[in-house]
C-alpha cells in the first residue's frame, strides 16, 4: 500500500472518530439494518389456552392502567423487543368475562375490532352500543372514545387491530381516560351509525372527518356478498373472492391507516402469486389453507385453520390455497396498504 492511502485510512479513521463525538456520519458507513419480518402463522389454540389463562391471573384493570384492557399480543419473532405483529400494526386477541367492563377511553392510535366469539355483549363507540356478533367488523378510529361491556354468560373474544407501531414511530401517540367513569353515556340508538353514514344518509356536512367514522360491518352481509360474487363468476386470480371493508362516504379505505379485506377461497381453489408493498396480517375465519409465501427454496408454508392467525411481509411473493374440495375458505386481513397509497409508494407485480 502505497504512503499516500496509508496517510488516507489513518486520516479516515480520525474523520470517522471526530464525527462520531459531534454525532455526525459518513453515508459510506455502515449501519444496523433493520430487521426483516419474517413470514408467521399463530395457532388459535395455543392463543386461545393462553388467552384463557390470562383471564384467570390477570384482571382488567381501570382506564390508564397498564391491564386496562386483557389482550394477548401476537408477535412477529424479528420484533420481540417492541412486542409488534410489524412495523405498523398490532392484532392482539382480546377477552372480556361475563360481567365485566373495560374502561371507556380514546386515544390516537386507530383500532378495530372482529368479532371471534360473542352472544350479544356489546363494544360502545361515540355513544353507541354495538351488539357484537361473530365475524362482525367494528371500527373504533383515531380520537374516538371507546369502552367494551359483557353483560352475557359467556365469554367474549375478538380481534384487535391498532397502528400503535405506525403512531409510534410518527411521535403521535396520545390518549386520554373517559373523565366521567367507567363507561361512556349511550347517546345514540342502536345501528346509528349504519344509518347516519351508509348508502341512504342525511347531510354530511357537519361531520368533523368524514374519514374517521365509527362504523359496524355485518359479516352476514359479507358472506352472502361473497358467495353471491362467486356464483356471477366475479374473483379475481390473485386473491380469489375478494371485498373491501370501505368507508361509507369517502369511499376509500376502511381508515386512513389500516384497510380491512375479505376474502373467499372456493373449494379447492388456488391463487396465483402476486407481490406488493404492504405487510398483511391474516385471520381465517373459517376453512383451512396454506398460504406460500416466498418463491423457490425461500418459500414458507403456512398451514392454516378455522380462526389461525398468519402474517406475510411487504413485497413477499405470496399465493392462497383452500386445502378443501367441499368447503370455502374465508381470510379476513388487514393491511397498512392505504398508508402506502396515500404517499404514493405502492405497487405491485404480478406472477
Ligand atoms: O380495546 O381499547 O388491543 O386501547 C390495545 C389498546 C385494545 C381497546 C388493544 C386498546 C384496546
Ligand atoms: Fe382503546
Amino acid at each position: 500500500m502505497s504512503a499516500t492511502n496509508t496517510d488516507m485510512e489513518t486520516r479516515l479513521d480520525a474523520l470517522h472518530a471526530r464525527m462520531k463525538k459531534s454525532s455526525l456520519a459518513g453515508h459510506w458507513q455502515e449501519r444496523k439494518r433493520r430487521p426483516d419480518l419474517v413470514p408467521w402463522r399463530w395457532k388459535w389454540e395455543t392463543i386461545y389456552d393462553c388467552l384463557i389463562e390470562s383471564g384467570e391471573v390477570m384482571p382488567i384493570g381501570h382506564a390508564g392502567e397498564r391491564n386496562a384492557r386483557r389482550t394477548v399480543q401476537l408477535i412477529n419473532p424479528s420484533l420481540v423487543d417492541v412486542k409488534a405483529t410489524s412495523k405498523t400494526l398490532q392484532m392482539s386477541v382480546q377477552l372480556v368475562k361475563p360481567g365485566e367492563v373495560a374502561e371507556a377511553h380514546r386515544h390516537t392510535a386507530a383500532a378495530l375490532r372482529f368479532i371471534v366469539a360473542s352472544t350479544g355483549a356489546y363494544t360502545t363507540v361515540e355513544g353507541e352500543q354495538m351488539i357484537m356478533e361473530p365475524g362482525d367488523l367494528v371500527l373504533t378510529p383515531n380520537w374516538n372514545w371507546h369502552d367494551h361491556a359483557n353483560n352475557t354468560d359467556d365469554n367474549v373474544i375478538w380481534l384487535d387491530v391498532l397502528d400503535v407501531h405506525l403512531t409510534g414511530h410518527l411521535d403521535g401517540m396520545f390518549g386520554e381516560q373517559f373523565p366521567e367513569g367507567a363507561a361512556q353515556p349511550i347517546t345514540k340508538p342502536d345501528g346509528y351509525s349504519r344509518k347516519r353514514f351508509g348508502a341512504m344518509r342525511p347531510d354530511t356536512s357537519d361531520i368533523a372527518d368524514v374519514a374517521l367514522l365509527p362504523y359496524v360491518y355485518k359479516w352476514a352481509e359479507a358472506e352472502a356478498t361473497l358467495h353471491e360474487m362467486a356464483e356471477a363468476g366475479e374473483a379475481s386470480d390473485y386473491d380469489g373472492v375478494i371485498l373491501e371493508y370501505t368507508n361509507p362516504i369517502t369511499g376509500g379505505p376502511t381508515m386512513p391507516t389500516i384497510g380491512c379485506w375479505v376474502q373467499m377461497l372456493r373449494p379447492g381453489e388456488s391463487t396465483r402469486a402476486h407481490s406488493h408493498t404492504g405487510s398483511t396480517i391474516y385471520h381465517a375465519v373459517g376453512g383451512a389453507g396454506v398460504t406460500t409465501v416466498g418463491r423457490g427454496s425461500e418459500a414458507t408454508e403456512l398451514t392454516w385453520g378455522e380462526h389461525d392467525c398468519f402474517f406475510v411481509p411487504s413485497l413477499g411473493w405470496h399465493e392462497h390455497r383452500n386445502t378443501s374440495k367441499t368447503e370455502p375458505a374465508y381470510l379476513f386481513s388487514v393491511t397498512d396498504r392505504p398508508v402506502l397509497q396515500a404517499l404514493h409508494l405502492h405497487r405491485e407485480e404480478r406472477a
